[in-house]
């Protein structure tokens, strides 16, 4: 530990040097070769980025440069996506004291040095220099304090945290929202087709993911806010089981079912993060649950995962179009990626039926519960602030504060408050909300997802990830695994999906889904990744031209 330390002062002594010119490490007399080696950073995986860091090829201080010229390209500029709300302005220092410790002393894992991108519900410490707001003025410039479970252990695995990112306000339990949408960042749109929704509530780390503006990104998911901009952005999102990854330091919406996920390119980069963030947390009691050891989850990459697992295909209303708005285009894909999933050894059983599929149809036990919770707990936020420079304090004050400011909190089309304010007429954990919390478990899981699976001997349920499917997982805390599965046809037909955003799309993409029981993410990973291996659908279609950043490795080094 000493000797450590001590090599790692030299070691900053020799960056300072650097930095100020006293002295310079030659560099490379092969630059132009090199430069082909650079990864195309719109595709480029941690394994390849680290490759590159531990070649010396380029630095995690060249990464952050890259990605935040990528970011100021396409943010505000272009198509003005609006997916980054800040860009940390210790990203630099954090890169090159990474990076002078990876000199001494190797990688501490395999996100060293690689620059990650938060949803912006996800807190960190003031201190850094970022805002925790969940996209609301009303908690701009308050003071959290600290950081987040999951980015403690991003932390002490080496990552640097790069910025926040845009995310429907409060993630999408406002009211009445556009997702994407928050007083803070405006519109985040889609990068496949110029004002296309880019789903939230996790809406500008899908965003960011997609068109390489961060390497990796997390997000989070009380009810579709992973998986949905998963699928509107052509990536590999995990939804993981509530209690897998700390919810401590998060803006709450319920703990009975929030969540922390990646939101990623592909699915080994989404099991080498997951194996990272997840793990138990004293500040958050629901990990203490969790099987232990935490799985390395990289071990589930298998291409031949599939070969002998038993897929259920639950059509009845979950696949009814009628019921759940999707395009037939969706289906038409579906249909194919259930054909792939037999090819590649599965047994389909189609139709594999909810024992309690109407139920999904009319049951409002979720809203009840989220709203008392909602209410509790984000009371307890505020609470928990060192300080909040407006002043507000409590729900109540919320409300007040965005009719008070609608300049910035409620400009035209986006004025609606209605969870906030039905949260707000709740009156807390009463007997009424315990029957609706246990029903909302026998919904999910012990009559829906475990039924399902245990009826036909099942390991995993297939979906597209467009629809109710995000429901049963969500009220039951189980996990999704969501991956691309096609694009809109050209002659879709287009939709108003916010007051500035359009859905479907043409060329929109859409995502496939795989749900299992609690804390199946190892074997929902393999399924997903078998998928992705074969088919390879995020490659088929890149973004629109403008939205495709051009800054790279190449234009960074050595400039
Ligand atoms: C956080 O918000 C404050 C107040 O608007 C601002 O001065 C500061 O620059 C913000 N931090 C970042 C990194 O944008
Ligand atoms: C966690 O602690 C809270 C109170 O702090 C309690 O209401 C809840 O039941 C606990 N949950 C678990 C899973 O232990
Ligand atoms: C699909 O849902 C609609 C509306 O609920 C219903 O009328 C129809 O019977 C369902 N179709 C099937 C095949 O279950
Ligand atoms: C809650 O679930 C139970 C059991 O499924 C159902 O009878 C009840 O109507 C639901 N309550 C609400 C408010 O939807
Ligand atoms: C529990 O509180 C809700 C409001 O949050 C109320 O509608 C319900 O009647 C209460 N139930 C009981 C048993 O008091
Ligand atoms: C789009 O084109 C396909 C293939 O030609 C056709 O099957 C489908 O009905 C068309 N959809 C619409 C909405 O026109
Ligand atoms: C980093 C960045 O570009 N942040 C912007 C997010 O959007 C708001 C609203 O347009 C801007 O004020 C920020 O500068």
């Amino acid at each position: 530990m000493f000797t450590m330390e001590l090599k790692c002062l030299g070691w900053l002594l020799v960056v300072l040097l650097q930095l100020t010119g006293t002295f310079a490490i030659p560099r490379s007399p092969h630059k132009s070769i090199r430069a082909s080696k650079f990864p195309d950073l719109y595709e480029a995986s941690i394994s390849e980025l680290q490759a590159g860091l531990d070649a010396r090829t380029f630095t995690s201080v060249d990464l952050v440069k890259a990605y935040f010229a990528r970011q100021n390209e396409v943010n505000l500029a272009g198509p003005t996506l609006r997916a980054i709300l800040e860009q940390n302005p210790s990203a630099l220092e954090e890169a090159a004291f990474l990076d002078a410790e990876r000199k001494v002393s190797g990688k501490r894992s395999i996100l060293h040095g690689i620059p990650v991108l938060l949803k912006d519900n996800i807190a960190t410490t003031a201190s850094e220099g970022m805002n925790t707001t969940a996209g609301s003025f009303a908690l701009l410039s308050s003071i959290v304090p600290g950081d987040a479970g999951v980015v403690k252990r991003l932390r002490k695995a080496g990552a640097i945290i790069l910025g926040k990112a845009n995310l429907s306000e409060f993630a999408h339990f406002r009211g009445n929202q556009a997702s994407g949408w928050s007083g803070r960042g405006g519109q985040n749109t889609s990068p496949y087709f110029l004002g296309g929704d880019p789903c939230g509530s996790s809406s500008g780390s899908g965003v960011s993911a997609a068109i390489g503006l961060a390497a990796v990104t997390l997000g989070t998911e009380t009810d579709g806010s992973i998986t949905c901009p998963t699928s509107h952005n052509n990536l590999a999102g995990i939804k993981p089981t509530v209690g897998l990854t700390s919810r401590a330091g998060v803006v709450p919406i319920s703990q009975n079912q929030d969540t922390v996920g990646p939101l990623v390119r592909s699915v080994s980069d989404a099991a080498a993060v997951l194996s990272i963030i997840a793990g138990p947390d004293p500040n958050d009691n629901f990990t203490l649950a969790q099987p232990s050891p935490v799985p390395d989850f990289t071990k589930a990459l298998n291409k031949n995962a599939l070969r002998g697992k038993r897929i259920g295909i639950p059509r009845q209303v979950f696949l009814n179009d009628s019921v759940t708005g999707n395009d037939p285009s969706i289906g038409v894909a579906f249909e194919a990626a259930i054909a792939t999933i037999k090819s590649l050894g599965a047994t389909i059983v189609d139709p594999a039926d909810f024992p309690n599929a109407n139920d999904f149809l009319r049951n409002n036990n979720e809203t009840f519960v989220l709203d008392v919770d909602f209410k509790i707990q984000l009371n307890a936020w505020f609470a928990s602030l060192r300080f909040n420079p407006t002043g507000v304090e409590s729900l109540a004050d919320l409300i007040a504060f965005n009719n008070n400011n609608p300049a910035l909190e409620e400009p035209p089309g986006f004025a609606s408050n209605s969870d906030l304010i039905a949260a707000q007429a709740t009156t807390g954990r009463n007997a009424t909300y315990f029957t609706a919390l246990a029903d909302d478990h026998v919904l999910g899981g012990s009559g829906g997802i475990d039924a399902t699976l245990k009826a036909h001997k099942l390991d995993a349920l297939l979906l597209p990830a467009a629809g109710l499917t995000t429901k049963p997982a969500a009220v039951a805390g189980y996990p999704i695994v969501t991956v691309p599965l096609g694009f809109f046809p050209d002659n879709v037909t287009q939709r108003r999906a916010g007051p500035e955003t359009v859905y479907p799309a043409a060329g929109m993409p859409f995502g496939l889904s795989f749900l299992g029981t609690a804390f199946s993410e190892f074997e929902l990973i393999g399924f997903a990744f078998a998928h992705e291996q074969k088919t390879q659908t995020r490659l088929a279609r890149k973004a629109f031209a403008a939205a495709i950043p051009q800054t790279q490795l190449s234009d960074i080094v050595g400039k």
